[in-house]
């Protein structure tokens, strides 16, 4: 799939909010993927496609997800906003004939991150959190930190985001924490 094509169908599918939202990483993965070696065209489809299910209802999405059972199944007992990631997936190989399981996987794990992330996962999970249309506390200074190393961005993006999980006494999804202990052995 052309990145013309794909962002034509999230222009269709999304709202205009979130429509530039996934413009917005999408051209930050580009960047990312230029500056730490990854390939650009896939971290920019990626990008564009990531959150293309983010309005469909939870009875879709946990429909999508349980006809897949082997893709994500125990999300399901975790916060609903973790369903559309892995419905993504299911959406784009099923709609667009994405096969590339790299591109997959960096749409299922873009809102939990998971151990051993690929590059392209770790691209696709930290430009979610710092596309220019972000704004919330911390931001800028994973911004700085995307700039020097991304290993250590993607270290403050988890840390940041289970910070803000525990204080609002919410569930964490047990690849969420195992993400960030497979980054603190990474960065030793
Ligand atoms: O879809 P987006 O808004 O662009 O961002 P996202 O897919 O990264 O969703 C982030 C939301 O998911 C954020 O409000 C935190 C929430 N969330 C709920 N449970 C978990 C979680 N995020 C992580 N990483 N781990 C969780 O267990
Ligand atoms: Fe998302
Ligand atoms: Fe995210
Ligand atoms: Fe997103």
């Amino acid at each position: 799939m052309k990145i013309e094509e794909a962002e034509k169908a999230i222009k269709a599918i999304l709202p205009e909010k979130r429509y530039r939202h996934s413009v917005g990483v999408s051209e930050t993965a580009g960047m990312l993927a230029e500056q730490y070696g990854g390939d650009k065209d896939r971290a920019k489809l990626a990008g564009m496609l990531h959150d293309i299910v983010k309005y469909f209802s939870d009875d879709e999405l946990k429909t999508m997800i349980l006809r897949k059972p082997g893709t994500w199944g125990d999300c399901l007992d975790y916060s609903d906003k973790l369903w559309h990631a892995p419905a993504g997936a299911i959406y784009i190989e099923e709609n667009f004939g994405i096969v590339d399981s790299d591109i997959l996987n960096a749409v299922i794990y873009h809102t939990t991150g998971r151990k051993q992330m690929t590059l392209l996962e770790k691209i696709i999970f930290l430009a979610d959190y710092i596309e220019p249309g972000r704004d919330f506390p911390g931001v800028d200074e994973v911004r700085e930190a995307a700039k020097q190393d991304l290993n250590q961005a993607v270290f403050l993006e988890l840390q940041k985001t289970i910070t803000h999980l525990l204080s609002k006494s919410q569930s964490v999804y047990p690849k969420t924490f195992e993400a960030y202990n497979d980054l603190v052995q990474q960065l030793k």
